[in-house]
């Protein structure tokens, strides 16, 4: 009779002291959450974008327009004059990397939202465990398909494969009619390259173009010769490349190297200067598909533009104005919030399912032009345009030309 009696007693006790008893992570979250009275300070919005691995050659570009937006708002004076600060966790290039980064904001940093990660086959991973936690999520460089349909509190600033891929196949059909012929290339460990791929493809045969080969890849691969003469035998005027910077800028340059003298697009993981010190002069020509032009008129943008261009002496790439405009979507949503009940008096956890549900409700004139999103988290956005990488004698120097 004794034993359980201690037992009941103790229990009791724990109930009532659950953290001095070591009652377990979630019991102690959830009454940590719901009696805290909302977030004070500085209001944390949380980043998981790649900061190493091979993706950090797209990540960079990403956390590069988050600081700008940082700036940019918070001299605005950021939430109706309360600051908010960024948290960078580094997603790094996996899914595990990006479970990681989400798991910390979530739990340790107690964001109120996430922008990120860096890729859709990280997304598939990471964004699930935010739906689960009720934490919005707005993607800033995913694009492959079925992303906001992850659930709820996930949507996205970057418009889809199905949207953004095509335009670049009809600019270089306009540029050069007499293309038939095209091979297609794409990385097959990625989720993003093998959604990108499906339209690439669809997109051929729609125009009544041959497909005449499909080749596979790895995004670590960094020999293509058997992919590449594979192609060439089969005299393509067209290949269309889905990788990532370094696995795709390593194609074009084989490719080249093996005499092939046709027309090339990447798909949008080759969407960076930093695919240039890759292909180097061999980069010249490659066509590829943007979701943002420098060029966007508006006041947002030139302030944006104009910050980036003091900051790197080049023109904003389109990850960079994507993550802008993530941040911007968080900044408005969160004000808009505000105006309505004071952002400091709503506890945590009821603060970021509101936020979600005002993210979803807005309409935002960006440096993307002007977003809104539908009911699922899609984006729903304007313009787009097709760029051409022109390289500089020197053959390391180069810039994307946007075709008119
Ligand atoms: C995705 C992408 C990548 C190329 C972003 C860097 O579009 O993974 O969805």
């Amino acid at each position: 009779m004794k034993k359980p009696a201690v037992t009941t007693t103790l229990f009791a006790i724990c109930a009532l002291l659950i953290t001095a008893c070591g009652g377990g992570n979630t019991t102690t979250n959830t009454v940590t959450t719901t009696t805290t009275t909302g977030v004070s300070g500085s209001i944390p919005i949380g980043i998981a974008f790649a900061q190493t691995s091979n993706v950090a050659l797209l990540g960079q570009e990403g956390v590069a327009g988050a600081k700008i937006a940082e700036k940019y708002f918070n001299d605005k004076g950021g939430i109706n004059g309360t600051q908010f600060k960024l948290i960078f966790q580094d997603a790094s290039g996996d899914e595990a990397g990006a479970i990681n980064a989400f798991q910390t904001l979530i739990n340790k940093d107690k964001v109120v939202g996430i922008i990120g990660p860096t890729l859709s086959q990280q997304a598939f991973s990471a964004d699930p465990i935010a739906e689960r936690a009720k934490v919005p999520v707005v993607g800033a460089s995913n694009t492959a398909k079925g992303i906001p349909e992850i659930g709820d509190y996930i949507a996205r600033v970057s418009s889809s494969v199905a949207v953004v891929a095509p335009n670049s196949v009809k600019a270089a059909l306009k540029q050069n009619p007499s293309i038939k012929k095209v091979a297609v290339f794409f990385a097959q460990n990625d989720a993003f390259n093998k959604s990108e791929t499906e339209i690439f493809q669809k997109t051929v045969k729609d125009l009544g173009l041959e497909l005449v080969t499909v080749q596979k890849f790895q995004t670590t691969d960094t020999d293509f010769q058997s992919q590449a003469t594979n192609a060439i035998n089969l005299k393509p005027d067209l290949a269309i490349i889905s990788g990532l910077a370094a696995d795709g800028g390593n194609l074009v340059r084989q490719l080249r190297e093996l005499g092939y003298k046709g027309a090339i697009i990447g798909g949008n993981g080759l969407n960076s200067s930093n695919v240039l010190s890759v292909c180097k002069a061999l980069c010249d020509g490659v066509m590829i598909a943007q979701a943002y032009s420098p060029e966007h008129p508006g006041e947002i943008n030139a302030a944006f533009r104009k910050a980036y261009v003091d900051q790197f002496k080049k023109e904003p790439p389109q990850f960079s104005a994507q993550a802008f405009a993530a941040v911007q979507v968080y900044v408005e949503a969160l004000r808009a919030l505000d105006t309505k009940s004071k952002i400091s008096t709503i506890p945590l956890e009821k603060l970021r399912t509101e936020l979600n549900k005002e993210i979803l409700a807005g309409k935002y004139n960006t440096p993307l032009g002007e977003i809104a999103f539908t009911p699922v988290g899609e984006v729903i956005q304007k313009d787009f345009y097709v760029a051409q990488i022109k390289m500089e004698k020197d053959g390391s120097t180069g810039k994307f030309a946007f075709i008119k």
